[in-house]
């Protein structure tokens, strides 16, 4: 039995986690982060490639951003492409000098690991039967790790475990609320050392479903197809990716298209989700604990770091100014960006998606389908409506804090 003293105690290494970690080290307050699996296997899996400006200057503010300013991509547009149209969302010009920035989520990762490796502060992997307590007064953490029992006393309890995570289901259930909406159809991702089609993203909309080209770098390609919720990833294989992939994408970008082996598969699930609120006494839920939107405005990781942002900035509050109150105040503030995140999300994925069930519009397919187009068609016809998708993909101002 080992007892460890902490300020912060972190449930979860993921993005989320270890940037929270990283700010609050260098903000001179202590942590400890909490984690199921092994640091191999969260690098294991492949997500999301694209940040926001305000991602990037928190990267900044940890410290941790040498590789990312070397290597990532500066993103000034992107393309959508529907039912042989093609347009091309200029994001510098309709934002008056916004971009975002292509570098994977994994690598982000792999430096918040090693940079917390390298501070010496302490991460427990491999951990199980997590448990929060006394959440409202006296908040500890116990855990069993290579079967000793562990306890983590603190003064917070910041909840960054995912969606699948312990930290929600530890608020009582009467006193959150869950907002959910399930997608009838699901994410195929495959990645290859293969050069990308093109130097910008493609989201295209066509009459197969939708598909995404996407990239990690000028020689590793992220391709993503719309697939029914019921196909099993083993029946995909790389032939029957790379053929249906050419079917989707524009011509063009479909004539340049090199193929090779897969070096990742997988089947995500599409699903928007809120919990309200995001605290609870002296426990925060953080990133996608907290919020999952369906990755097709780029906004899941991003909004993980806005939180992360608000709650270090409102943490520094509690330590450095003295403010007893400020951290009450995270959910009110948190939640107020992730909506905006959540229906642009929502907005991206009913615009370029096929849709079989159309029921709720009282509407048949055919019909729903160019209602849908007309609604395409008015926003990428008009600067006004260009600037509005740009505006939002490079994402909303982070809200300052008093
Ligand atoms: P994570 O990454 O899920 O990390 C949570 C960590 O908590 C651990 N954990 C526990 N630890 C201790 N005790 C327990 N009981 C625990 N239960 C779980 C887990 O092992 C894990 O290590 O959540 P975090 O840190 O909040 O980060 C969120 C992001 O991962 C997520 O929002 C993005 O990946 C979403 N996303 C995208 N976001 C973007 O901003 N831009 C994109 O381009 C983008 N593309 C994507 C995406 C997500 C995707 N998938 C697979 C869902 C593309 C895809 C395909
Ligand atoms: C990705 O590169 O994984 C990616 C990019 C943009 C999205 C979703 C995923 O909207």
């Amino acid at each position: 039995m080992q007892t460890v003293k902490t300020q912060v105690a972190i449930i979860g290494a993921g993005p989320s986690g270890l940037l929270l970690g990283q700010l609050l080290a260098k903000a001179g307050i202590d942590n400890v982060i909490i984690e199921r699996v092994s640091g191999e296997y969260i690098l294991g899996r492949i997500r999301a490639g694209i940040l926001e400006q305000g991602f990037v200057d928190l990267v900044r503010e940890a410290g941790v951003n040498a590789r990312m300013d070397a290597e990532g991509h500066v993103h000034d547009g992107f393309d959508i492409a529907y039912y042989g149209k093609r347009f091309r969302i200029d994001l510098n010009k309709l934002t008056g000098g916004s971009t975002v920035m292509c570098y994977g989520q994994t690598e982000i990762t792999r430096d918040l690991m090693e940079a917390r490796e390298s501070s010496g502060l302490t991460t427990f992997y491999e951990s199980s039967d997590v448990e929060l307590h006394g959440v409202k007064d006296a908040p500890h953490v116990t855990f069993t790790q290579n079967g000793e029992k562990i306890t983590v006393q603190c003064d917070f309890i910041a909840g960054c475990d995912g969606f699948h995570g312990v930290s929600r289901k530890t608020i009582p259930e009467e006193k959150r609320k869950e907002h959910e909406r399930v997608y009838p159809f699901g994410w195929l991702g495959v990645l290859s050392d293969t050069p990308p089609v093109s130097d910008e993203l493609i989201y295209c909309k066509t009459a197969r479903g939708f598909a995404l080209a996407s990239m990690r770098s000028e020689t590793r390609s992220r391709y993503y197809l719309q697939v029914p919720l019921t196909d099993k990833v083993e029946n995909w294989s790389d032939e029957l990716f790379w053929e249906e992939l050419k079917k989707r994408l524009p011509e063009d970008a479909a004539n340049r298209l090199v193929t090779g082996p897969s070096i990742e598969k997988s089947i995500a699930p599409l699903r928007s989700f809120v919990c309200e609120p995001m605290q609870w006494g002296n426990l925060f839920l953080v990133g996608d604990a907290a919020h999952i939107v369906p990755p097709t405005g780029a906004k899941g990781l991003n909004l993980a770091a806005s939180d992360v942002s608000t709650l270090y900035k409102l943490l520094q509050k509690f330590y450095k100014d003295g403010d007893e109150n400020a951290p009450t105040r995270y959910s009110e503030i948190a939640l107020r960006r992730v909506w905006h995140g959540e229906r642009f999300s929502w907005w991206m994925s009913n615009m370029l998606h096929d849709f079989d069930e159309t029921n709720a519009s009282g509407m048949d397919k055919a019909t729903f389908d160019r209602f849908m187009q007309s609604e395409l068609d008015f926003y990428l016809n008009y600067e006004e409506g260009q600037k509005v998708i740009a505006r939002q993909y490079v994402g909303m101002p982070y809200e300052a804090i008093e």
